[in-house]
């Protein structure tokens, strides 16, 4: 028996290689015997009401998984699953999975309000057996924390995605809206098995012409496939369509021709739509268009699309990532610009806050606007695509960023009524370039649903589903990416400091840098760094940032003793021989985080070489190839912030440790012309 399983997992596996684009529903064989005979005698047969893609999917799991052919009932028998839609407690999204016994017969039930709650019981169901859970005596709940849960890709119609490290745009806007590519199908299977249930198609440096018939025909589409898997379309819109393809003057949000504008636009985008989510909007920021072009504000602007949505239930979701060249700190111009405004949005305007109050760092403190605007609901924005932490080259397990943040404060998961998931999703064959970027867009859909599970707990389901329930392989590679974002934060921006990365495109190091045209793009403007010493004062003598924070936060933040090291250089600005909390120097403490960074990808080095066996050729040498590649820029990002920074600390190396290979002239040479991720 053992061995012709073995046979059948072998040709299974050879019959598909392990090219990662099944993601986390790869459904093979369950590979344990044991498990596999308790399986197969809970599951003799399948009583189905739900829709067609449940019942689909779960058949198409169970066989895969039960390596069996899972016959259609009509009324249960023993092992039998129902599936079906009936009343429940749960809202229109949650489910129950439970073990019965009726007629003296044991049947599984899965059960929801709704179609799409089915579905999502029917992930969770296959999930249980994808990670070799015991099914049978089962009493399962589950409702999601937080209603919208949006893919935001940034993706342009010309198929290039801003920030995009994993191809070209999955949307074939040339060959929609008559192609339906089986990756759109697949996107929404994966995405609707986490619980995401909106996307919003394009960036949100949007061209105007997403809102003219031909796209919105395409775009409805997409939005045709996407429905049976409980995910609405999204589109960003670009503030100034009025003048850009309605032939108007103005895009003044207070004129009536333009209201009038944007009424019919939306009426139309419903007949192509009819259950359009609504428009995400980046407005007065980053030279886009907005409100304040015409001296209005932004709740002017937000207010004007509401109320052309409001008749179709669709939602504006407003960025509050707003900046501009001012002498105020830039981590304290969203709160200062939208703090005001609380209270004065329609009724359907979200607002969406990034996580960090500069822009998606290695580490940021949470954004003071959570918990500032009680009376507006707000979006949190995370970024799954690794703009600031590698590109898709680095291992970066991302749930622990997303964790530090939804806990932090308020907790801001308790200010929050949905999540945003800047998308890491392009036509690479395995969806996100790095195998392990894939467990980003898990970690956020799951973490939307329940903010409560923990990063060790997704990463362990991940790990199953996707690369196997090996015990050993399991316990060692979820250490691996359990340390990843540290290691990251470590080897590029550690104790608070940020956004000294290459300018515009963001790749390698470059603290040096400070010919950008506005200061508050220059990494200088960031760290500070003087022989007096380095760090951006937020603190009342400074900035005052920190005013912006609860003042439990701000008793905490603001003394620099007491200031987590974590978050010194962020707050405060300190001499290079400040005591840590470590005992150590200021200096010697920023040469220790670097330092241990490095070592970091390497144990990951050393770990992920210690796994070889247990897992899949192609996916072992990709991500072996991936980290070798990670750890030569580790050393270069150690290299060159410590040969810059101790220009002004004056103060050595460890003497004992590795030297850097170049000299600071050589690294402030490098120039990289075509770093991904960067056209429009
Ligand atoms: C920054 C990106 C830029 C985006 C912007 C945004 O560098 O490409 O357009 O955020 O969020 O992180 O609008």
């Amino acid at each position: 028996m053992k061995k012709l399983l073995l046979l059948v997992c072998l040709i299974t596996s050879i019959a598909h290689a392990e090219d990662g684009y099944r993601l986390w529903l790869r459904y093979d064989l369950v590979d344990n015997p044991r498990l596999l005979a308790e399986y197969r005698s809970s599951i003799t047969g399948l009583q189905s009401t739900a829709s067609e893609t449940a019942t689909k999917e779960l058949l198409q799991g169970l066989q895969g998984l039960l390596g069996k052919k899972i016959p259609l009932l009509t009324t249960p028998q023993e092992g039998t699953l129902v599936v079906r839609t009936s009343p429940t407690t749960l809202g229109d999204e949650g489910y129950i999975i439970r073990t019965e016994t009726i007629a003296g017969k044991h049947i599984t039930q899965i059960t929801a309000n709704t179609d799409r709650g089915v579905l999502y019981g029917v992930f969770y169901f296959l999930r249980l057996i994808q990670t070799q859970q015991s099914i049978q005596k089962l009493a399962i709940s589950s409702s999601p924390a937080l209603p919208y849960r949006i893919l935001d890709h940034w993706d342009n119609l010309n198929r290039t995605v801003e920030r995009g490290y994993a191809g070209f745009s999955i949307w074939n806007w040339h060959t929609l809206p008559g192609y339906i590519d089986q990756r759109y199908i697949d996107y929404a299977r994966a995405n609707a098995s986490i619980g995401i249930n909106g996307t919003v198609l394009n960036n949100v440096n949007a061209s105007p012409l997403i809102l003219t018939p031909d796209y919105l025909e395409k775009a409805a589409a997409v939005a045709q496939t996407l429905r049976p898997y409980g995910i609405k379309v999204y589109l960003s819109v670009n503030f100034s369509s009025p003048i850009a393809i309605g032939g108007l003057k103005t895009a003044d949000p207070l004129d009536p021709a333009v209201q009038d504008w944007w009424k019919k636009k939306t009426d139309e985008v419903y007949r192509y739509i009819p259950d359009f989510g609504g428009f995400l909007v980046k407005a007065n920021s980053e030279g886009q268009p907005g409100p304040q072009n015409y001296g209005r504000t932004h709740a002017d602007g937000a207010n004007m699309l509401a109320d052309a949505l409001a008749p179709h239930k669709g939602i504006v979701i407003w960025r509050a990532f707003v900046y501009s060249e001012t002498h105020e700190d830039r981590a304290k111009q969203a709160y200062n610009e939208f703090k005001p405004l609380d209270g004065q949005f329609h009724k359907n305007v979200w607002v969406q806050v990034k996580n960090g109050p500069i822009d998606f760092q290695p580490r940021e403190p949470y954004h003071p606007l959570f918990g500032a605007m009680p009376q507006t609901p707000l979006m949190l924005e995370f970024q799954l695509t690794q703009e600031y932490l590698g590109f898709a080259t680095h291992l970066a397990y991302l749930a622990p960023l997303f964790k530090e943040c939804l806990d932090a404060g308020p907790p801001v998961a308790s200010t929050i009524t949905g999540m945003a998931g800047v998308a890491n999703i392009g036509t690479d064959r395995n969806w996100c370039g790095h195998p392990f970027a894939q467990s980003n867009w898990y970690a956020f859909g799951r973490l939307a649903w329940n903010p409560k599970l923990s990063s060790a707990e997704i990463a362990d389901e991940w790990l199953r589903q996707t690369f196997t329930n090996n015990p050993g392989f399991i316990d060692t590679v979820k250490k691996i990416m359990l340390t990843s974002r540290e290691a990251i934060v470590d080897y590029m921006t550690p104790l608070g400091l940020h956004h000294i990365m290459g300018y515009g495109h963001h790749y390698g190091p470059a603290p040096w840098y400070d010919k950008a045209s506005r200061a508050d793009w220059n990494p200088v403007y960031f760290h500070k760094a003087d022989s007096a010493g380095i760090g951006f004062d937020r603190t009342a003598t400074g900035s005052d940032a920190l005013s912006q924070y609860p003042p439990a936060i701000r008793a905490q933040w603001e003394d620099p003793k007491n200031c987590p090291d974590i978050w010194l250089l962020w707050f405060h600005r300190v001499p290079w021989g400040w005591k840590m909390h470590t005992g150590r120097t200021l200096w010697d403490e920023l040469c220790h985080r670097y330092y241990t960074g490095v070592d970091s990808v390497r144990a990951m080095q050393k770990a992920w070489a210690s796994v070889k066996g247990k897992v899949d050729e192609e996916r072992a040498h990709q991500v072996e190839m991936l980290l070798n590649i990670q750890e030569k820029e580790a050393v270069w990002w150690r290299d060159a912030c410590l040969l810059y920074f101790g220009t002004f600390s004056h103060m050595p190396l460890p003497e004992k440790a590795e030297q850097p290979a170049h000299t600071l002239d050589y690294y402030k040479k490098l120039q990289f012309p075509n770093a991904p991720g960067t056209s429009r």
